[in-house]
């Protein structure tokens, strides 16, 4: 049973960068949903033992299609959302320490760096998607965006995400509107860099 992440604040936690209703309707809607036909489907297609990033890295081997697709779009939206609300917090820390701190200096040049080319991802995305952080085995750190519920695993990349930032629009458009541009500015404010280097650690082992 694959379960939606425990949130470590409460509804109103975000505000004003993320809202209320926002969140009762993203994390308790959308997420939940997401959520409950991934359980669903995978457990159709024999998978439901599996870890979900393992799922999501051999779709191929689903060789019914509409299951296949089934899987790479909820599987996707069950992880992404899973990541990007486990790492935003009303107390985050501002910036990474650490061997993520220095990763992202030697390939970035800054932490400013990176965030201008996540942001600039995510405000560029064409349509429903996601901008990631992600690192491969080796350490070595990656900005890239993705369509729909996609990601570095559904995409064969090989590379874990440790950050994901959601620009569906129902990840902003109560409170921001067409504003995407905004909402990906007070992303950063809630955006938890201890939750991101806690994932660095865990991907690069
Ligand atoms: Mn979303």
């Amino acid at each position: 049973m694959f379960e939606q992440v425990k949130l470590g604040y409460d509804m109103n936690g975000l505000e004003p960068h993320i809202d209320q209703l926002t969140m009762e309707t993203h994390y308790g809607k959308h997420h939940a949903a997401y959520t409950k036909t991934f359980n669903e489907l995978a457990e159709k297609a024999g998978v439901s033992n599996l870890p979900v990033e393992e799922v999501l890295s051999t779709l191929d081997k689903i060789s019914d299609e509409t299951l296949r697709k089934g899987l790479r779009n909820q599987g996707g939206g069950y992880y992404n959302h899973n990541l990007y609300f486990s790492t935003l917090s009303p107390n985050a820390a501002k910036a990474p320490t650490g061997k993520l701190a220095d990763e992202i200096n030697k390939t970035f040049g800054s932490l400013d760096a990176v965030i201008e080319q996540l942001s600039k991802a995510a405000i560029g995305q064409f349509g429903s998607g996601w901008s990631f952080l992600s690192a491969d085995k080796d350490g070595k750190l990656y900005v890239t965006a993705s369509p729909n519920q996609d990601n570095p695993f559904s995409e064969g990349t090989g590379r874990t995400p440790i950050l994901a930032l959601d620009v569906w629009e129902h990840a902003y458009y109560l409170k921001y509107k067409n504003l995407r541009a905004d909402y990906v500015k007070a992303f950063w404010e809630v955006l938890d860099w201890k939750a991101v280097e806690a994932n660095y650690e865990k991907a690069v082992g």
